[in-house]
C-alpha cells in the first residue's frame, strides 16, 4: 500500500480480516510471540514487590477512567487498592452526587439533565511539564463535556459542556503549564456560525458542511477555573487521540484523524478505503496569539458551564451565549497535516518533545515521526499538496523512521523516561518495549486480554517515572471467578525497571478503563481536605447548631432545616407534611472530624439517600405520594449508636 509514495503494510487490508485476527487473539488469549514469556508465570517475588503491608499506603496515586459508568475510580499502586469512585457525569446514589439539590446543576445541559456520559481520558494539571497533583481533567465524550475533579476534596467542581462538537474523545490535554486544555471532536457535525447550538445539513453535504472543532479552555491559575477562550474550526474529518509536544515542541499538539476522506459509513469500506489518513499538527501557541490579535469571530452559541462553590457545596449553571473560533484556513502555520497509517489511534510523544510515534492500529509498523525535521520541512516548504487550505507534509521528509514488526494493533504508546517506549498491540495482546532511538524491539510481554491504553506514571510528561507500568485491558475472560456473561475490566501491573518486563499483578477495574493517570501519593496526599469547616459553611439553608434547626412552610413546600451529628438528627419527628407537599430536607452535619460523614435516607423517596460531609449541607427533595409515618435514618455507620440515628416524618392526607 502507498502513502503519497511511501510504502506502508497493512496487515488488514479488510477490516474483516482485522476481525479474524482480534478473534484468534482473543480466544487463544496468545500474545507473545518471539521473546514473549508466559505472564501466568510471574516470579516468586512478584508478591513482595507489591506487598503493601496492613497499615502502610501505596507509593501512587492512580486514576483510572470508568468508560461507559462516567466515573474516575482511584487505586493505589503497586497495591492495586480501590481506594475511591469519583462520580463525574454520572449520578452517584452511593453518596447522591447528581440527585441531592446541590450537586444536580452539575449534570446540567444545553439538552437537558444528561446523567450519565462516557469517560475517557484523565489528565492531571501540569506546572512546567509535569503533573503537578492539583486538578485532574476528564472527558465525557458522548454529550461533550470537560470536567474537573479537586484533588484536595476528590470531588468533581466544574463541568463545561464543548459547543460545536460531537463526541468530545481527543480530550482533555492539558498543555504545559495549564496555560489551555484542549478539546477535540471526534465526529464532525455541521456547524452554522450564525446560530447557536447544532448545526443542520443533509448528511449527504457532509463534504463541504461538516467541520470538526478544537476548544481551547483557558485555566485559572489559582483555581484552575475553565473558560471556554476559542475554538478552530477544523475540516470535517474524524479525530481520535491527542498528546502535546514538550520542550521543542511544546507550542506543538497533535491530532490523529480519520475518516479523511470525509465518508459517512464504514460499509463497503466507505471510511477507511484512503490509503492514509493524518497526524494533525497545530501549533497551539500561534492559534492563541490568532485569537488574541482578533483573527478570531464570534458566533452565537448555547452551552452550560457549572461550577460548584467550595464553601456553600452548590453547583449552579451558567449558559455560556456565544464563543469566538478561527478558521485554519485563515491563519497560516497554524496547523499541518502529516500523512500517517490509515485509521491511526493513539498519538503519543516522547519525553524529550522530538518523537511523535503514530499508533496505527490496522498498520505493520509503527511509524515514529520527528519534530525538527516537520520545522524543516516548514521552512523548506516542503509539502505535498494541501487539504482545505492546510498544507500536507510529504511522509518521508517528516518520518523519524518505523518500528518494523512491533506487533499486531498498535493503540497507545508511552514512555519510561529511560529511552524507551511502550506500546500495546489490541490483536496480538501485548505490550511491546523498544528503543525510542533505533527503533529496534527489546521485550515483548503478553497481557490478558486485548489491551487499549498503558501508562506509566508521568509517562505522557518530560519525566516519566520508569518503575510501573499499568496495562488496562478490555476483554477479561478467564482471569478471574466467573460472574456470568460480564467481567470486570482487567488491568495488569508490571515492573518496568529492569531490562525486561515482569508481570507483578492482575487487578479488576470499574467498568472500562481507557486511559488513566499516576502520580506520586506524596503530590497529593499531604493536601487532602480531612473536613469542611463549619464556620466556612456559607449554604443559605446550613444550619450550625442544633437549637437553630427547624421546620417551616411556605404554600406546599416544607423546609426541613435538619443537623446530623452522632448519633441524632435534630429535628427527628416530624409532623404536619402532607401528601403532594415538597419537602426539601436541608442537612447539615455539624461533625468537624476526619471522616464521619452522615448519610440521609427517608422511606419511599424515589431518588437516593445522600451522603454529607462533616461540615457541609445537602438536601433531598421529595414528594411523598401516600399518608403515613415515615422512618428516615443515616445510612453510614457512624457509631456504636449509628443503629439509633433515626426519625420520623407523618404525612397526612392533604
Ligand atoms: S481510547 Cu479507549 S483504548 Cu477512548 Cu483513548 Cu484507546
Ligand atoms: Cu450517622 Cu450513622
Amino acid at each position: 500500500m502507498e502513502v503519497l509514495g511511501h510504502k506502508i503494510k497493512t496487515i488488514a487490508p479488510k477490516l474483516g480480516v482485522m476481525c479474524t485476527l482480534l478473534a484468534g487473539a482473543v480466544l487463544q488469549g496468545c500474545g507473545g510471540g518471539e521473546g514473549g514469556q508466559k505472564s501466568d508465570t510471574v516470579d516468586a517475588d512478584a508478591a513482595s514487590a507489591i506487598y503493601v503491608p496492613p497499615g502502610q499506603h501505596d507509593e501512587y496515586y492512580s486514576f483510572l477512567s470508568g468508560g461507559f459508568n462516567g466515573q474516575v475510580s482511584v487505586f493505589g499502586l503497586p497495591s492495586g487498592r480501590l481506594l475511591k469512585i469519583i462520580p463525574v457525569f454520572t449520578q452517584f446514589a452511593e453518596n447522591g452526587y447528581g440527585y441531592n439539590e446541590e450537586t444536580k446543576a452539575m449534570l446540567m445541559t444545553s439538552h437537558g439533565f444528561v446523567p450519565w456520559d462516557d469517560l475517557h481520558h484523565p489528565k492531571l494539571s501540569r506546572t512546567d511539564g509535569m503533573a503537578d497533583g492539583r486538578f485532574l481533567y476528564v472527558n465525557g465524550n458522548n454529550t461533550p463535556r470537560v470536567a474537573k475533579v479537586d484533588l484536595t476534596t476528590f470531588e468533581t467542581v466544574e463541568i463545561m459542556e464543548i459547543p460545536n462538537s460531537a463526541g468530545n474523545h481527543c480530550s482533555p490535554y492539558p498543555t504545559n503549564n495549564n496555560e489551555y486544555i484542549l478539546a477535540g471532536t471526534r465526529f464532525s457535525v455541521p456547524i452554522d456560525t450564525d446560530k447557536a447550538g447544532m448545526g443542520d445539513a443533509s448528511i449527504d453535504e457532509y463534504e463541504d458542511k461538516f467541520r470538526g472543532s478544537i476548544s481551547f479552555i483557558k485555566t485559572n491559575e489559582k483555581d484552575g477555573h475553565m473558560e471556554l477562550d476559542f475554538q478552530v474550526l477544523v475540516p470535517g474529518f474524524d479525530y481520535d487521540l491527542a498528546n502535546g509536544g514538550k520542550g521543542p515542541s511544546e507550542d506543538w499538539v497533535f491530532f490523529t484523524t480519520y475518516n479523511t476522506e470525509k465518508s459517512r459509513t464504514l460499509k463497503e469500506l466507505g471510511a477507511s478505503q484512503n490509503d492514509r489518513d493524518y497526524l494533525a499538527a497545530i501549533n497551539w501557541k500561534l492559534a492563541a496569539k490568532y485569537a488574541a490579535e482578533g483573527k478570531a469571530k464570534e458566533m452565537p452559541a448555547n452551552y452550560y458551564h457549572n461550577i460548584k462553590d467550595h464553601n456553600s457545596h452548590i453547583a449552579k449553571s451558567n449558559v455560556i451565549k456565544k464563543v469566538r473560533y478561527l478558521l485554519p484556513e485563515e491563519c497560516p502555520g497554524m496547523m499541518y497535516l502529516i500523512p500517517a497509517p490509515k485509521s491511526p489511534h493513539g498519538i503519543d510523544v516522547d519525553p524529550t518533545g522530538e518523537y511523535m510515534v503514530v499508533n496505527g492500529k490496522l498498520a505493520a509498523t509503527l511509524p515514529v515521526f520527528s519534530f525538527s525535521k516537520m520545522q524543516k520541512a516548514i521552512e523548506n516548504k516542503d509539502f505535498d499538496g494541501e487539504v482545505n487550505g492546510i498544507p500536507v507534509f510529504k511522509y518521508e521528509s517528516v518520518l523519524y523512521g518505523e518500528v518494523q514488526e512491533p506487533g499486531l494493533g498498535p493503540l497507545h504508546t508511552e514512555f519510561d523516561g529511560k529511552g524507551n517506549a511502550y506500546s500495546t498491540m489490541f490483536v496480538s495482546s501485548e505490550v511491546v518495549k523498544w528503543n525510542v532511538k533505533d527503533l529496534k524491539v527489546l521485550d515483548r510481554m503478553p497481557v490478558y486480554y486485548s489491551p487499549g491504553h498503558l501508562m506509566i506514571p508521568g509517562g505522557d510528561t518530560k519525566e516519566p517515572d520508569g518503575k510501573y507500568l499499568v496495562v488496562m485491558n478490555k476483554i477479561t475472560k478467564d482471569r478471574y471467578l466467573p460472574t456470568g456473561p460480564e467481567l470486570l475490566h482487567s488491568a495488569q501491573l508490571i515492573d518496568i525497571s529492569g531490562d525486561k518486563m515482569r508481570m507483578l499483578l492482575d487487578f479488576p477495574t470499574v467498568a472500562e478503563p481507557h486511559y488513566a493517570q499516576a502520580i506520586k501519593a506524596d503530590m497529593v496526599a499531604p493536601n487532602s481536605v480531612k473536613f469542611y469547616k463549619l464556620d466556612e459553611n456559607t449554604h443559605p439553608e446550613a444550619v450550625k447548631k442544633e437549637s437553630d434547626a427547624k421546620v417551616t412552610r411556605q404554600g406546599r413546600t416544607v423546609k426541613i432545616n435538619m443537623t446530623s451529628i452522632r448519633s441524632h438528627f435534630t429535628p427527628d419527628n416530624i409532623e404536619g407534611v402532607q401528601v403532594g407537599d415538597t419537602v426539601i430536607f436541608h442537612v447539615t452535619n455539624l461533625e468537624q472530624d476526619w471522616d464521619v460523614p452522615h448519610g440521609f435516607a427517608v422511606m419511599g423517596a424515589n431518588n437516593a439517600e445522600t451522603l454529607i460531609m462533616p461540615g457541609a449541607t445537602q438536601s433531598l427533595r421529595w414528594v411523598p405520594k401516600q399518608p403515613g409515618v415515615y422512618p428516615f435514618y443515616c445510612t453510614d455507620f457512624c457509631s456504636a449508636l449509628h443503629q439509633e440515628m433515626q426519625g420520623y416524618v407523618r404525612v397526612s392526607p392533604r
